[in-house]
């Protein structure tokens, strides 16, 4: 039987590059994100590439009832889900912490923690009703680390680092699987959504090195979630070879 992926934040990098991936692997493909017609033209690009089954679900990860909504609207079927991949996230903003704007720390808690534990409280208890299933959420080095400048950022994904321990911990006796995929830099839309659409800051962030790829990353979560049964992969940190930690990036 095909088995099922669901992934938040399909519309662009590392959740549409997994999103292709998986449909080539002949999985079944649920995307989901705020911008429809980008949901619309990824599922018939699945379907016309790979003849993929793809179900979309239109919804911001900071509305739980959107979340339940959309989550109970998947056929039967669709709810025996394999994977639940919680890659939507966002950094916003980039100054130091006392300069910081509320609102920008809002969107990115709202997000990156909230948004990602709402998804996994609709789904958690269909994978213990079936006792199978894997989590996957998409951390970063900012978990790991802090860098200056990206305070709240970074506290997020420390949140999602400690978030997945626990999920782990308490799913442990239900048999589902919780994994962490953590990269470095990733050229992406993340820093043009970081820096509200200012391409030329965005891009700068990735001169003068190879940056990793969103392919780079989606071929890292495939390997997490192919592992045999007993095999778990807790934690995955991928950076740029030309990338020692968030400080020490080596730009030639
Ligand atoms: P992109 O900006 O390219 O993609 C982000 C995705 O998240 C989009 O599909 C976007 O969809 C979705 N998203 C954002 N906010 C919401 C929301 N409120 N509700 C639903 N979906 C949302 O960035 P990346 O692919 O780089 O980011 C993916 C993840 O990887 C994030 O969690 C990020 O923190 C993490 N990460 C990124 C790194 C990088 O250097 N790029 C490094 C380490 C981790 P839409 O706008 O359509 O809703
Ligand atoms: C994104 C990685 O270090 O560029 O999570 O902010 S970083």
């Amino acid at each position: 039987m095909k088995k099922i992926i669901l992934i938040t934040g399909a519309t662009a990098g590392i959740g549409k590059a997994t999103a292709e991936l998986y449909a080539k692997n002949n999985w079944k493909i649920i995307l989901t994100g705020r911008r429809s017609e980008r949901l619309l033209a990824l599922k018939k690009e699945l379907i016309s590439e790979f003849s993929a089954e793809v179900i979309t679900l239109n919804f911001d990860v900071r509305d739980k009832e959107a979340v339940d909504g959309a989550v109970n609207s998947l056929p039967s079927a669709w709810k025996k889900i394999d994977v639940l991949l919680n890659n939507a996230g966002l950094a916003k903003g980039f100054s130091d912490i006392q300069d910081g704007s509320i609102e920008d720390w809002e969107t990115m808690i709202d997000t990156n923690i909230k948004g990602l534990l709402y998804v996994s409280k609709a789904i958690m208890p269909l994978m213990i009703e079936r006792k199978a299933g894997h989590i996957v959420n998409i951390g970063s080095i900012a978990g790991k680390e802090v860098y200056a400048k990206g305070n709240v950022y970074c506290s997020t994904k420390h949140a999602v680092e400690g978030i997945t321990k626990a999920l782990r911990m308490d799913l442990l006796p239900h048999k589902i699987k919780v994994s962490a995929v953590c990269p470095g830099a990733v050229d992406t839309e993340f820093s043009t959504v970081r820096f509200d659409g200012d391409k030329e800051k965005a891009g700068s962030v990735y001169d003068g090195y190879q940056p990793l790829l969103a392919n780079d990353i989606a071929e890292a979560i495939f390997f997490v979630t192919s592992r045999p049964f007993h095999v778990n992969i807790n934690d995955l940190l991928i950076m740029p070879t030309a990338q020692a930690n968030t400080s020490n990036l080596l730009r030639e």
